[in-house]
């Protein structure tokens, strides 16, 4: 019976922990956005409703930047790793901010279909592009 305890507590505990990579699931596409010379490239990507994508934006100014998804993450859940400084609210995922040469990776399953803007909202900073959802 101690046996058949610790296996159940193993099977319970194993899927809260990698919630992401279950057994005969593709690992997340790995897309790029760069933020460079004050522009967000590229102008538009496409992304999947509902398939896991690993979202990597990498800043390669001497500037810091903001990475600002306007609806696109509301209430979704959303991993954030690299260096930069992510803010949540009570609707979820707000902001990233990166450093000067920083990167920050999100990790997300896209809740609904549409057409997303994002921005950096850093003073005197006119940076936005778009995200599709199909
Ligand atoms: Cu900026």
């Amino acid at each position: 019976m101690r046996t058949a305890g610790a296996f159940l507590g193993l099977a319970l505990a194993v899927p809260l922990l990698s919630p992401i990579t279950e057994a005969g699931e593709a690992p997340a596409a790995s897309i790029e956005i760069v933020a460079s010379k004050r522009a967000f490239t590229p102008e538009t990507l496409t992304l999947q409703q509902g398939k896991p994508v690993a979202l990597v934006i990498r800043n390669d100014d001497e500037d810091l930047h903001a990475f600002v998804p306007l609806l696109l993450l509301q209430h979704t859940n959303v991993q954030v790793s690299g260096n930069g400084a992510p803010e949540f609210n009570e609707t979820g995922f707000v902001r990233v901010l990166i450093p000067p040469h920083g990167r920050a990776e999100l990790r997300f399953a896209p809740k609904s279909t549409g057409v997303f803007t994002y921005i950096c909202d850093l003073p005197g900073h006119n940076m936005r592009a778009q995200i599709v959802v199909k």
